[in-house]
This record gives structure tokens, C-alpha cells and sequence, in this order.
């Protein structure tokens, strides 16, 4: 347990960084059930699943709507509290993606922010949203960790498309491939590396990586012979409501249903598992 002075206190951080890590969030027994649902979810075989150049499984788009235990767990109090605090209201999931990054296979992510994604395919009005990235293996330095830039969600939108301005490209609306619609310009990234601010950020698995719609962030390919599977899951407020688009992208990219969560807590979690077995 930790104090409600140490709790503010990373709060404070997520505020001033843009990121933040907590270790031990999930139990190891958590981290086995997500990665023992992992072969019967991959046995789906529709756009949710998102393929390498290489063949390998890149990604996997909304298991929470698909899977019960990813559903329940990303429902659990530990995470949906922090994340109510720094958002300051109800939330409900807009996104979630497991990435997997298989050993000396999985592709790089460019550097980008997640908001521009949202603001243009999808009309969510602000970055009142957050991403938890919670770890499935143990993340090191040398399979793929997420790289970020400290601060840099304090810049608001720096991402540019292809033709160096947003387009709403409907043609391209579904593109979850490693070639990313949005990057941010190498002059901009230029600045945090001269600064010396680009920093990665490992950890074991059952830790939870916060991090903010806009902040700068990229990771490297897997030249390790360990796999770095990792599940995503973008919480939006409420009140950060989604303007209609020209063409809606399906609900595993973008969920509309905003009915707030109900914080699971451990028990509620344990006793729904038993009795679904
Ligand atoms: O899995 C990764 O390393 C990067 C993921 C990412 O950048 C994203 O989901 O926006």
C-alpha cells in the first residue's frame, strides 16, 4: 500500500512527465492468465489481428471485447483509480491493442503521438485520455521497450502525415500497419535528442506504463531472443466526447459506447473467475 502523499506524488509526475511507471501492478498470476488466453484469442482470424512485413502477429485490436479476462482485468480497481485521479472523472476504454514484438522479429514503432489518431480518425474533442501499457513479459533494454521524450505532451499536437499536414484520409482510416499515418518531424525529435531527454522504459512484467495522448514515443525492433508482449489500453474520460466523423472506424479501433467502468476490485475479480470455470 502506498501513501496517499506518494500516490499525489505520482500524479504529480504523470503531470509534469507524461509518463508513468508502477511495478508489481499485476500479480504474476494475472500476467499467466492474459498469456494462457493469448493462442485461443490469435485463433481469430479478422482485421482485429494485425500482421508484421515479416508474417509475424503484430498486434491484436479490442481483446477486451472479445475475451472475458481481458475484459475483467482491464476493468481492476489498480489501475482504473490512478487513472480516474489524473483524469478527474469516469472513464470508459476507447481502445486496446496487445502488442506482441516477438523475439528477433517484431518491428519498430516510429516516433508519434496517440491524440492526433484519435482527434482525426475518431473526433475525440481533447487529449483527456490515457494509455496504460501493461507488461506481459519482463521488458529490458534489448527487446523493443517504449522509448519517450519527458515532457513533450506539454507541445500539443506536433505530428505531421506524409504531406506534412493533417488529411482525413478515409481511404487510410483502418491503417494499423508499422508504416504510421502520423510521425513526428525528425527537426522536432531533433531537440529532445540534442537535449539528451530521450529516455526507455523497462520493466517486469506486471508493471503498468501511464502515459499521456501526446506525448512523444517510439520503440525499436526485438533483437533480443526473448519475446516483449505487451497489452495496451487507452482510457478516455467521459466528458471527452467523440465528434462525428465522415466514416466511423469500427469499434475495436474506436469504441463509442461510453458507459463509465466499474472499478473490479480483487475479490469481485476472484470470485467472477471461479465461478466461470
Ligand atoms: O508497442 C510498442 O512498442 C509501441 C506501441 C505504440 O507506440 C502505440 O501503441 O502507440
Amino acid at each position: 500500500m502506498i501513501t496517499q502523499q506518494q500516490q499525489q506524488q505520482q500524479i504529480d509526475q504523470y503531470h509534469d512527465q507524461g509518463f508513468l511507471l508502477i511495478e508489481d501492478i499485476f500479480t504474476k498470476e494475472e500476467i499467466h492468465l492474459m498469456n494462457k488466453e493469448l493462442p485461443s484469442i490469435l485463433e481469430d482470424d479478422s482485421p482485429r489481428k494485425v500482421k508484421e512485413s515479416n508474417g509475424e502477429i503484430r498486434s491484436y485490436y479490442g481483446a477486451h471485447q472479445v475475451n472475458d479476462i481481458y475484459k475483467r482485468l482491464s476493468s481492476k480497481k489498480k489501475l482504473i483509480d490512478p487513472v480516474m485521479q489524473i483524469l478527474e472523472s469516469k472513464v470508459y476504454i476507447h481502445q486496446t491493442k496487445i502488442n506482441f514484438k516477438k523475439a528477433l522479429r517484431g518491428e519498430w514503432w516510429e516516433w508519434h503521438q496517440d491524440y492526433p489518431y484519435w482527434k482525426i480518425e475518431d473526433g475525440m474533442t481533447s487529449p483527456r485520455v490515457i494509455s496504460v501499457m501493461i507488461y506481459l513479459d519482463d521488458v529490458t533494454e534489448f527487446n523493443g521497450p517504449l522509448m519517450v521524450i519527458p515532457g513533450s505532451h506539454k507541445s500539443g499536437i506536433a505530428s505531421f502525415d506524409d504531406k506534412q499536414k493533417f488529411t482525413s484520409n478515409v481511404e487510410k482510416a483502418t491503417w494499423t500497419g508499422a508504416n504510421l499515418k502520423y510521425t513526428i518531424d525528425r527537426s522536432i525529435l531533433k531537440k529532445g535528442f540534442e537535449e539528451d531527454n530521450v529516455i526507455s522504459v523497462p520493466g517486469k512484467a506486471g508493471s503498468a506504463l501511464f502515459f499521456h495522448g501526446n506525448i512523444f514515443h517510439a520503440s525499436n525492433c526485438n533483437i533480443s531472443p526473448f519475446d516483449r508482449k505487451t497489452y495496451i489500453v487507452t482510457y478516455n474520460s467521459v466528458n471527452n466526447v467523440l465528434d462525428r466523423v465522415e466514416k466511423e472506424r469500427p469499434e475495436y479501433l474506436s469504441e463509442r459506447d461510453v458507459t463509465p467502468i466499474i472499478p473490479l476490485d480483487d475479490t469481485t475479480f476472484y470470485t467472477q473467475l471461479e465461478n466461470s470455470i
